[in-house]
């Protein structure tokens, strides 16, 4: 049962990559009945039996993380699938993804399904990981509360380790007068020198580039930052809200640094000014992209569970960006049809909202 139909799989009409959407599909359910199943519907009626279970970094044991970052190095130099014509630049299968994230940038933030979408594709990721790439553990997250309780440990954390890890902070460079988003605390901003991704070729972005512009992964840690927006005072804050409309706003923060709520104290607390984590579009260059989406969903799911038969349908906030008063459209709905381009068939915002729904089937060993 394979998530993306592989070359030998598509015959004329079906050559164009498409997905079947099994999350957690038991293989013995494939080979008890070879009966072939409309790709686009038939998920609908599986269920998740087994869901895979999502951990936090630092209770991986070496093996298991030295296993997810050969994963990301095999994604890293597996050939592009996407047409030359979306996006010139892309080379590997891993500048699919972030050439999508790039391409949708300002219909995917600041929007009602923002989290959805991004639960979306950070399990598409995940999928493709084990799929493609033969990994057979689920997307590990990473809770920087821990970090961030004391600003001076956020450099330390595990995730940042130069040889078990994604690799230390970039050296400093100093920032350009001209570049008007100096992030507060900032403290590096050069090529990552370390790490599994030492050696990664970045080539999408910066901005809304997808032209293709190799150059070093880049990190500009802000210690300050993870500080005032990482820890569990800010997290507690975002559980505490009373609808998802509410939740959404908080976790999404507003578009200066002051407002950054956990979405962005992720971003900018790992990427700063000059470091692929901290550029809207190109964010998911950082493989440590994935650690903290998958910690937002955590935390949206931990949000859910709190109320979960009302929070698996609570959705709300606008269809277009910033769009809070509805003065353009209208508020996303379950119905709501995402995209994530080459790399899934689209799913509906209802699809989304139960990590355990069928679409999706994965848990998280701890939640907040
Ligand atoms: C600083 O920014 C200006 C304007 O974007 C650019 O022309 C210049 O090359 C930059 N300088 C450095 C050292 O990056
Ligand atoms: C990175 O590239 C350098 C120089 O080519 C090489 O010595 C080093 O082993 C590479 N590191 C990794 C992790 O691939
Ligand atoms: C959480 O604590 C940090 C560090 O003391 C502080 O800067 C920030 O304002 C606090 N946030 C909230 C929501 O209380
Ligand atoms: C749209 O969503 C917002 C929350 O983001 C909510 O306050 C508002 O009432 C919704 N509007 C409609 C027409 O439902
Ligand atoms: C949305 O409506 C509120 C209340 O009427 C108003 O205070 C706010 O300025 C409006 N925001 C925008 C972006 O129009
Ligand atoms: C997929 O979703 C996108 C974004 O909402 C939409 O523009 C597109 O038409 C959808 N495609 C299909 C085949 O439904
Ligand atoms: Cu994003």
């Amino acid at each position: 049962m394979a998530f993306r139909c592989l070359q030998k799989c598509g015959g004329p009409g079906v050559s164009i990559i498409f997905l079947v959407l099994t999350y957690c599909v038991v293989l013995a359910h494939a080979v008890a009945s070879p009966v072939h199943r409309d790709p686009w519907n038939y998920e609908r009626g599986l269920t998740c039996k087994k869901p895979i279970v999502r951990k936090e970094w630092r209770t991986l044991s070496k093996v298991e993380k030295a296993r997810y970052l050969e994963a990301v190095q095999c994604f890293l130099v597996k050939p592009a699938i996407t047409p030359k014509s979306d996006a010139p630049g892309v080379v590997s299968r891993y500048d699919d993804i972030v050439a999508t994230h790039v391409l949708q940038t300002f219909s995917i933030h600041y929007v009602g399904h923002f989290l959805p979408w991004h639960r979306w594709f950070t399990g598409v990721y995940e999928k493709s990981l084990r799929d493609e790439c033969g990994y057979s553990g689920a997307q590990p997250y990473w809770d920087w509360t821990i970090d961030a309780k004391h600003a001076s440990d956020w450099t330390k954390s595990p995730v940042f380790d130069p040889v078990d890890g994604f690799g230390k902070n970039g050296p400093l460079i100093p920032v350009n007068q001209s570049d008007p988003f100096e992030v507060p605390g900032r403290t590096g901003g050069g090529c990552v020198a370390d790490g599994a991704f030492q050696n990664m070729t970045v080539r999408m972005g910066p901005h809304d580039s997808v032209s293709g512009n190799p150059r070093c992964l880049s990190r500009d840690l802000s210690p300050y930052f993870a500080g005032r927006y990482l820890g569990m005072n800010q997290t507690r804050l975002t559980l505490s809200q009373p609808d998802f409309g509410w939740f959404d706003k908080v976790v999404e923060g507003g578009p200066s640094f002051d407002a950054s709520g956990v979405h962005g104290g992720g971003h900018y607390g790992v990427g700063g000014t000059y470091g692929q984590m901290g550029d809207l579009y190109a964010s998911p260059a950082d493989p440590i992209f994935w650690m903290h989406h998958a910690n937002l969903d955590r935390v949206w799911w931990s949000w859910q569970v709190r109320d979960l038969s009302k929070r698996l349908r609570d959705i709300s906030g606008p269809i277009n960006l910033m769009d809070y008063n509805n003065t353009l459209g209208g508020n996303v709905t379950l119905d709501f049809q995402m995209s994530v381009g080459v790399n899934a068939k689209n799913v509906s915002v209802r699809d989304t909202m139960d990590i355990m729904g069928g679409v999706l089937c994965y848990s998280y060993d701890k939640l907040y």
